[in-house]
This record gives structure tokens, C-alpha cells and sequence, in this order.
């Protein structure tokens, strides 16, 4: 009797951990579409009048085969672009990926403050803490899929992050002079 008690006891336990692992939030919110999932879709709030703003997401491959993110848009924006932040002689730049990214199989890409983001331009609104942005993004496989980005505050490092940064505009750049 004893002996039931303590293994029924175990398996209740054992229940209540999984139970707690399959309720963690930051799940909640993955979208999947074919091999992809994306997560972790998040954006900062624009200070007063910033017409351009950062947007954030991670892009999982489960797949076998490559696939290819060509395109995004939203209602937020004029106009979405996909863009790369790179050190070229000691200063942090950034360029449009004019042939989309790349998704490797079995590959995670995390856009993040300091490298890959979703140039959001000619902002319709101010982007607030709290609010959620609807874009959707086009791959060369998946096709369309909508995602959402959370809006956290100006200067969040954003989750699971190891830290924001400020990095200054190439001069001949289309939009120099600005600072995310
Ligand atoms: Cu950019």
C-alpha cells in the first residue's frame, strides 16, 4: 500500500512538471507555416515624430530544405524593408538585403538590435509600448505568414537579449543620421 501511494505520488508529480513546461507563455505566440516557426516578434516604441522604427523576430528552419524570406509589409508602414547591421572600419552600419535572407535547414535566425532587423518606414503612427503590429512576411516556400510584433519600451533590449545598442547610420545611406 505504501508502495502505490509513493510511485502514484511520483506520477502526479511527473504530471504537474509537464504540465507546467507545456504552460510557458513565451510559446504562445509561435507561428508555424510549412518548416518554419517564428517567435519572439517584437518591436521598441518611437520617440515622438521618428517616422522609422525596429523590428525584431525569430526564424526557425525545421525543415530539410532551404527557404528564403523575400519580402515583408504592414499596414504600419509605407514601407517595410530587411536589413543588415554590420561593422565595416570600426563603424556599425546597415544595408537593405536586396535579395532577401536566406534560411538555412536545421538553422535559427534571431533578428535582434545590432543585426539583422525589419526596417519599418514611413511610419503610419507612433509605435507605443503595449501595442501589437501585424506584418506579414513572404517566403519563397512557406508563402505568407503573418506575425506580430510586440512593442516594448524605447531602448528595450528585447527578450532573451543580450543588451540593445545605439549605432549611427551610414553617411550615404538613404535615411543617415538616424540612430536605433
Ligand atoms: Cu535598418
Amino acid at each position: 500500500m505504501q508502495r502505490q501511494l509513493s510511485a502514484f505520488t511520483r506520477l502526479a508529480l511527473l504530471g504537474a512538471m509537464l504540465g507546467s513546461l507545456l504552460a510557458v507563455p513565451a510559446r504562445a505566440d509561435d507561428v508555424r507555416a510549412g518548416d518554419l516557426v517564428i517567435s519572439q516578434g517584437w518591436s521598441r516604441a518611437t520617440p515622438g515624430g521618428a517616422k522609422v522604427g525596429g523590428g525584431y523576430l525569430t526564424i526557425e528552419n525545421k525543415g530539410s530544405a532551404p527557404d528564403r524570406l523575400i519580402s515583408v509589409s504592414g499596414d504600419v508602414a509605407g514601407k517595410i524593408e530587411i536589413h543588415e547591421m554590420a561593422v565595416t572600419n570600426g563603424v556599425m552600419t546597415m544595408r537593405p538585403l536586396e535579395n532577401g535572407l536566406a534560411i538555412a535547414p536545421g538553422k535559427t535566425v534571431k533578428f535582434a538590435p545590432g543585426g539583422f532587423h525589419l526596417m519599418m518606414m514611413d511610419l503610419k503612427n507612433p509605435l507605443k509600448q503595449g501595442d501589437k503590429v501585424s506584418v506579414t512576411l513572404e517566403f519563397e516556400k512557406a508563402g505568407k505568414v503573418s506575425a506580430s510584433l510586440d512593442v516594448q519600451g524605447v531602448g528595450a533590449p528585447g527578450p532573451g537579449s543580450q543588451g540593445g545598442g545605439k549605432m549611427e547610420m551610414h553617411k550615404t545611406d538613404g535615411h543617415s543620421g538616424m540612430k536605433m
